[in-house]
């Protein structure tokens, strides 16, 4: 079985520099966390043994690999492992310290995000002769100044500003046993030092080109960008390969300062004892989830105008029940705060600001506000 490593050591530097104090690994996109959403496309892609590779200096990021990254992996019977660095190894220095196994091992950057199909790149290294493969795909770069093409001591041509095709690394790699034997486990190592010695030895190094969504999220311009390429390609990021086990009809009824929060009781189906939007199972007869969400809201807010708008459609692994739900959440604007009628627990009227200090939210509430606030 293919091991899968998400390099999550590193500085975060200018991710701190602009976002905030958390390391990357742990800022969210659209509500959810890079380092989750890299754990959830290789569990959605079927990969079942995970490692992580942290640095010892970010405590906060093995306490959340430890906590909800295993958990999500337990919740769908995978390993998932934290290879803790006590000085930094490097962007792919930490394969080194990995326990032997048989068989390659996939890299991917927490920092990455990218719809790139993970099984078929395995598939093509192992159908390779190579050492090692790296997923390319095409940067497109404008250049700050003319190109001159110059043959012999002549101008033959010359370009304002031209724009490059560039083949670039997405920083996902295939490891084969002769690129991990090179790993020396007492030195540092970026995955470019590991490309040059290969080649330095006559292995093969392929390349897999893709034409996949892919970022790379160093920055707070690059948050935005990323929540931006998610909204643009959402069935391929907020869509597991695998069916859900529930589609659910959610929503996100917010006043002026105000959002309505359900409790979900002990014995729930879906995130028990969490405080939730108001949903329900989208049933057979339902003709489309908007139906659904209008009903929903002529029960819980009567009367509140326009109908509901569609906000998103994702699936959430749930850790307590280990179940897949796909939520289609619709959001509507309340005037006023009503009473609300109690759903599977009491529901009430939370403020906007307290919600951080209010009680253990599900991850879908969470996810829903992030995509109502996404500047549009
Ligand atoms: N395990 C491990 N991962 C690393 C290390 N250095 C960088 N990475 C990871 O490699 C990927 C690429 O890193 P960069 O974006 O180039 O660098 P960074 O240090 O994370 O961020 P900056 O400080 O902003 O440059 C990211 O997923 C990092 O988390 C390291 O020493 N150990
Ligand atoms: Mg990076």
């Amino acid at each position: 079985m293919t091991l899968a490593v998400i390099m999550a050591g590193g500085r975060s530097a200018r991710m701190r520099a602009t976002a905030g104090p958390a390391h990357k690994a742990l800022v969210p996109v659209l509500g959810v966390t890079l380092l989750e959403r890299n754990v959830c496309a290789l569990l959605s892609k079927g990969f079942r043994h995970i490692a992580v590779a942290v640095s010892a200096h970010e405590p906060e990021v093995e306490r959340y690999v430890l906590g909800r990254a295993r958990a999500l992996a337990t919740a769908r019977n995978a390993r998932l492992h934290c290879l803790k660095e006590a000085s930094p190894r490097g962007t792919i220095g930490a394969v080194a310290l990995l326990d032997a196994i048989d068989g390659s091992i996939l890299v991917v950057n927490v920092d990455n995000l990218t719809a790139l199909q993970l099984g078929k790149l395995v598939a093509f290294h192992e159908a390779s002769s190579a050492a090692m493969t790296v997923a390319s795909h095409i940067e497109m770069m404008r250049m700050p100044c003319g190109e001159l093409r110059i043959v012999d001591g002549l101008v033959a041509e010359y370009l304002e500003k031209p724009t490059k095709r560039i083949p670039a690394s997405s920083g996902t790699y295939v490891l084969g046993p002769k690129a991990r034997a090179m790993l020396d486990p007492e030195r540092r190592w970026d995955a470019p030092d590991l490309v040059t010695a290969l080649i330095a030895q006559g292995e093969r190094v392929c390349a897999f080109p893709h034409d996949a969504p892919w970022i790379d999220v160093n920055d707070a311009t690059r948050l935005e960008q990323a929540e931006q390429l998610i909204a643009e390609h959402l069935d391929s990021f907020e869509h597991w390969d695998d069916a859900p086990q529930h589609e659910v009809v959610a929503l996100l009824v917010l006043s002026p300062s105000s959002v309505l929060l359900t409790h979900r009781p002990a014995r729930a189906a879906r995130y028990p004892e969490r405080w939730d939007v108001p949903g329900e199972e989208l049933h057979r007869d339902d003709t489309t989830p908007r139906d659904a969400a209008r009903r929903l809201l002529a029960r819980v807010v009567p009367g509140t105008r326009p109908a509901p708008e569609f906000l998103a459609s994702f699936d959430d692994l749930d850790v307590a029940t280990g179940r897949l739900v796909r939520h289609h959440v619709f959001v509507a604007h309340a005037a006023d705060e009503p009473s609300p009628p109690s759903f599977d627990g009491p529901a009430l009227w939370v403020g906007r600001q307290c919600l951080e200090r209010f009680g253990p939210l599900s991850a879908p509430l969470v996810r829903s506000l992030a995509w109502a606030e996404r500047p549009r």
